[in-house]
């Protein structure tokens, strides 16, 4: 494929389609900055699609998820399976510093061509990261990655959204972090299919495993998944599994830096795949993630239409004809998004 190729979307769609690698990077940063042909690559490369398990990992910064991811993709590997890896990361970009780490790790599956690896930086809306973050899964799903492991810090609630679309949730926790389960704060708990303690040749590790079953103890009557509050409505009775299929959680723990437990939490992943065929819960969860998609792309077409239609102008003069109460907020906002204004 030619450079001028690879600028041109249909071109790069071809491109994933045959694997090219380069293709797949453009291809990704186009859909990350939104430029134009983006969709329509997608458009195209979407009947590909559908064919890869998605894992996602989540839980405080430091508790080993991209060392574990690293970790996990190597077993794939030996498996003989292909890995794509989407690390969402929120680093900040004055130092870029987490950025530059996961990459460091990672370099121990470069070279290979089964694998490939993409950092995306949080930027923007947070919409815009679930957005962008199902649009580097389609496409690695496209270009036949088999797995696709999606790491991103449970930090906000778009993180935890993100990481609930995979098809299977690891929540990772770690000893000696000061807290005894930093999930709990985060809220992450609720969404974890498979909950690790990582760093198990820290001291504590049986302590912090000891407290998350405890807590799953607890937790073992109320509701998971408890629906989902977008502008987007599942089919009603889809949203739980099948009666007498409800899938067990279990702690399991990993020391991600010399990979012992790994093994045991690939085959532990392919059990929740099993889970989810018999019970019912991937087709749940299959439409739960187009839902998601769906929504994230409307949203996104809305901003755009919303900025298109308000010049900056005249919201900062709407701004000051509230400030010197002339007006209100609510009868200056019904008017900005008048049709008459978007004309005019
Ligand atoms: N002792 C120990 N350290 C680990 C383990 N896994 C990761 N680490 C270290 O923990 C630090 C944070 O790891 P990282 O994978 O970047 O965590 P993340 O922020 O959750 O992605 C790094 O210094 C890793 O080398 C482990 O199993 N045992
Ligand atoms: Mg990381």
């Amino acid at each position: 494929m030619s450079a001028r190729d690879r600028r041109n979307p249909a071109a790069l769609a071809q491109g994933v389609a045959a694997g090219d690698r380069l293709a797949l990077a453009r291809a990704m940063t186009l859909a990350e900055n939104e430029q134009p042909g983006a969709h329509a690559m997608l458009s195209a490369l979407f009947p590909r699609t559908g064919q890869a398990r998605i894992i996602g990992v989540t839980g405080a910064p430091g508790t080993g998820k991209s060392t574990l991811v690293t970790a996990l993709a190597k077993a794939y590997r030996n498996a003989g399976l292909s890995v794509g890896i989407a690390a969402v990361d929120p680093s900040s970009p004055f130092t870029g510093g987490a950025l530059l780490g996961d990459r460091v790790r990672m370099r121990a599956l470069s070279g290979d061509d089964g694998v490939f690896m993409r950092s995306m930086a949080t930027r923007g809306s947070l919409g815009g990261l679930a957005k962008a973050t199902n649009e580097i899964v389609m496409l690695l799903d496209a270009a036949g990655f088999e797995r696709i492991i999606v790491e991103t810090v449970g930090v906000g609630q778009a993180e935890v959204e993100i990481a609930r679309t995979a098809h299977t949730t690891l929540v990772v926790e770690a000893p000696g972090l000061g807290d005894e389960v930093q999930a709990i704060k985060a809220g992450i708990l609720e969404i974890a299919d498979i909950l690790v303690v990582n760093k198990a040749d820290r001291p504590g590790a049986d302590r912090t495993i000891r407290a998350l079953e405890l807590m799953l103890e607890l937790g073992a009557d109320e509701p998971r998944y408890a629906g989902h509050h977008g502008i987007i409505r599942y089919p009603a009775g889809q949203e739980s599994p099948l009666p007498g299929h409800e899938w067990q959680v279990d702690v399991l723990k990993t020391t991600a830096v010399n990979g012992a437990g790994v093994e045991a939490l690939c085959g532990h992943i392919e059990a929740h795949w099993a889970w989810l065929e018999e019970s019912g819960e991937l087709a749940v969860r299959g439409r739960q993630r187009i839902a998601y998609a769906l929504e994230s792309i409307i949203r996104a077409e809305l901003n755009q239409r919303v900025a298109a239609a308000m010049p900056q102008t005249d919201v900062d003069r709407v701004i000051d004809a509230i400030y010197a109460h002339e007006t209100d907020p609510y009868q200056a906002a019904a008017k900005l998004l008048s049709p008459e204004n978007a004309e005019g």
